[in-house]
């Protein structure tokens, strides 16, 4: 027994030192990344793409610009990040009253076992008593952890319905789908267009002031602040959609249709990755979500050649000089998502 609780507090201590000597090291790595980031034209970094560019029916469709530390990690980073969407701030919510709990509960413990140790160490207390029932204390120790539990339970629950609550009829409907490896975006609502997008290379990001390795060529385009009935579903392996900033992760797989509310408080561009292991390239197949004011995204969609509801009546339509519509197998080739032939391995 000795041994064992030896053991246990070495391998603590090398841990916490190891935690210690690890932290300095992994924000020198993410320092260089800041800096990319700083050197955005403040200008660029405008909330809103010029909304005088984005008139109904117009192609002239502008990416936003990302806020730095809005829908991104950012370097030295330990918390979750800010959230977007309703749910991701209720679960933020949850996460620090958690937090709080086991702090409370952490100190509790070691105020006692301090307490006993020092209390009722062998010279201070040589002949040790033989009580084993106190009626009192076994009660106080059943009912408060179970309130603790019930107190942890009530918004945990809370937030599973909150996750899954059913969109509205009305909701818009958008389809994320998984590929080897980079993501298509399909619009049954609005015409049912597809979007094919792509991680860009290091210095397309820099040059768009975007952070590489989360920057795309084409963004899944969506309006804000309203729910959105997002399905998620991939063709070929199982991929998982998730974007932290907004509270949502949920799996792709094939010849399933996963569904989940999705919506975004206010305009901006929030970045996330695939989050399965997908196969060799899973690491650059980033997820660039863009949400615009319900205007702008229907103009927007009227310039992928998609069609808006009421838009006959609101006299715009959609440009019939546009280039043709983008299919799901037109992953761009040499782009980076869309990953190297095969090799032959030669037999050993
Ligand atoms: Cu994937």
């Amino acid at each position: 027994m000795k041994t064992l609780g030896l053991h246990r507090i070495v391998a603590s201590l090398s841990l916490a030192f190891a935690l210690v000597i690890g932290a300095p090291a992994a924000v020198a790595q993410d320092a260089t990344a800041t800096e990319q980031l700083e050197s955005v034209d403040p200008a660029e970094a405008a909330d809103v793409a010029d909304p005088e560019a984005v008139s109904a029916g117009s192609d002239a469709y502008t990416p936003m610009a990302p806020t730095e530390g809005k829908g991104m990690p950012v370097a030295g980073g330990i918390d979750i990040q800010p959230q977007y969407s309703e749910t991701g701030e209720y679960a933020y919510g949850l996460h620090i009253w958690l937090f709080w709990v086991m702090v409370v509960i952490s100190l509790f413990v070691l105020a006692l076992l301090l307490y006993v140790v020092f209390r009722f160490r062998k010279s201070a207390n040589p002949v040790p008593s033989k009580t084993s029932h106190n009626t009192t204390i076994e009660i106080i120790w059943t009912v408060v952890p179970a309130l603790i539990l019930l107190a942890i339970a009530v918004p945990s629950i809370t937030l599973i319905s909150k996750q899954y609550k059913t969109p509205p009829a009305d909701a818009i409907t958008i389809k994320a789908i998984g590929y080897q490896w980079y993501w298509g975006y399909a619009y049954p609502d609005n015409g049912d267009f597809e979007i094919v997008s792509n991680m860009l290379t290091e210095e397309e990001a820099d040059a768009r002031g975007e952070p590489h390795q989360l920057a795309v060529d084409n963004r899944m385009v969506v309006p804000a602040g309203v729910p959105i009935r997002l399905q998620v579903t991939a063709a070929d392996v199982i991929h998982s959609f998730a974007v932290p900033s907004l509270w949502f992760k949920m799996d792709a797989v094939p010849g399933r249709l996963n569904e989940r509310i999705f919506q975004v408080d206010e305009p901006g561009v929030y970045y996330g990755q695939c989050s399965e292991l997908c196969g060799a390239r899973h690491g650059y197949m980033p997820i660039a979500v863009e949400a615009l004011p319900m205007d702008q995204y229907n103009a927007w969609v009227l310039a992928q050649g998609g069609t808006v509801a009421g838009a006959d009546e609101a006299g715009v339509e959609a440009d019939p000089s546009l280039p043709p519509l983008q299919g799901p197998e037109s992953s761009a080739p040499g782009a980076p998502g869309a990953g190297a032939p095969p090799v032959e391995t030669p037999a050993a």
